[in-house]
């Protein structure tokens, strides 16, 4: 299988550092929605990232639709069953993708429109809920530390460290590391993970494949 996509996405690499996890082969090929929107619009019409080219040739979108493939895939979840725990799972992961939402919002408000129609309301919205997602996790992550080791990775882990890593190299100063010592420190332990340094943010290809 193959995934599409470029390693500057937080939701491409989530994937990979997940397919890395749970120890499935794949290739990676490094496209961009907006550089090469063509060379992606033959693989996948709706030009989404990541995409997921199955070995049978048929697609997948969407990287908790992809993951749920993979997980079905390799016979094993990086999501715990009991339900307590799932449940704090799921809250994560759920801040985390709010977070790379309103990150990747952001980040298109300021490169994809004219500076003159940049709308600043709606940029102070996003960057609030950004902010109070990232408050939110900071909190989770003081109550109970998350895992941080390539056996014990789940899948809140993996997208809080791609959110956070995400976060800081496209905007930079909007969630100051200083105001969120935990997550910061958290962040340097998993990228240094060799399922993160196979697949570090960026225009790279992954390096374990
Ligand atoms: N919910 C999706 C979000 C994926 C997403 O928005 N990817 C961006 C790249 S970071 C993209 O494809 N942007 C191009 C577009 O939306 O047209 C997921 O989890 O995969």
């Amino acid at each position: 299988m193959k995934l599409i996509g470029m390693l500057d996405s937080p939701y491409v690499r989530r994937v990979a550092v997940s397919l890395q996890l749970l120890g499935l082969r794949f290739e990676h090929e490094a496209l961009s929605v907006f550089r090469t929107f063509e060379q992606f619009r033959q693989i996948n019409p709706v030009v989404k990232a990541p995409t997921l080219v199955c070995d049978d040739g048929g697609i997948l979108l969407d990287s908790t639709l992809i993951l749920q493939y993979a997980e079905a895939l390799a016979g094993r979840s990086l999501l715990p069953t009991a339900l307590p725990a799932l449940q704090r799972e799921l809250k994560i992961i759920g801040l985390a993708l709010a977070a790379c939402e309103k990150a990747v919002q952001i980040v298109y408000e300021h490169e994809l429109r004219p500076a003159e129609k940049l709308h600043q309301p709606w940029v102070d919205r996003v960057h609030a809920q950004l902010l109070s997602a990232w408050r939110m996790l900071e909190e989770e992550a003081l109550r109970a530390p998350l895992p941080v080791t390539s056996a014990t990775m789940s899948q809140a882990g993996v997208s809080v460290a791609v959110a956070w890593q995400f976060t800081q190299q496209m905007l930079p100063g909007a969630v100051p590391a200083g105001d969120f010592p935990v997550l910061a420190a958290w962040s340097a332990r998993a990228e240094a993970l060799p399922e993160f340094q196979a697949a570090p943010h960026g225009l790279g290809t992954v390096r374990a494949g």
